[in-house]
């Protein structure tokens, strides 16, 4: 492809709203607190913010970083232990830290599921 710098990431999947839940922080358990999230796949990160317009926001705002979570290492799989909810997604990055995706749409959570996965697949083959 061949881009203009070596940071230079590509959107693998726009924007949409799942229910995120982060469980560990480095290997620290954290209080469950499920929350609506905007959720993009980049080439190499999931970027999670709070509403759809923060997205285009952030973006223009020189020095700010969204949230997200570095998929290089991370290991993605589906999960019936982690929570009552179903079709949830577990995500454990190489720093230890745990996050559940869900939607209650089966076919919108796959498409997730398989997309992350790959992602972090290619990149851990890197
Ligand atoms: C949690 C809340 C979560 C639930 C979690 C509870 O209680 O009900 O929705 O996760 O279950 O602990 P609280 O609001 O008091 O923190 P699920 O919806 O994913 O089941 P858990 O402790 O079994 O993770």
């Amino acid at each position: 492809i061949g881009g203009a710098g070596a940071a230079e990431t590509l959107v693998v999947l726009k924007g949409e709203y799942l229910n995120k839940a982060k469980i560990s922080d480095g290997g620290k358990k954290l209080r469950k607190n499920w929350a609506s999230t905007w959720v993009v796949l980049e080439t190499d990160k999931l970027l999670f913010y709070k509403e759809s317009k923060q997205e285009a926001l952030t973006n223009l705002k020189p020095g700010c970083s969204p949230d997200g979570v570095d998929l290089c290492g991370a290991v993605v799989e589906w999960t019936t232990e982690r929570s009552s909810r179903k079709n949830v997604v577990q995500i454990t990055t190489s720093s230890g830290s745990e996050f559940l995706l869900q939607a209650d749409n089966y076919p919108t959570i796959c498409k997730w599921h398989d997309a992350i996965k790959s992602t972090a697949d290619n990149l851990s083959k890197g």
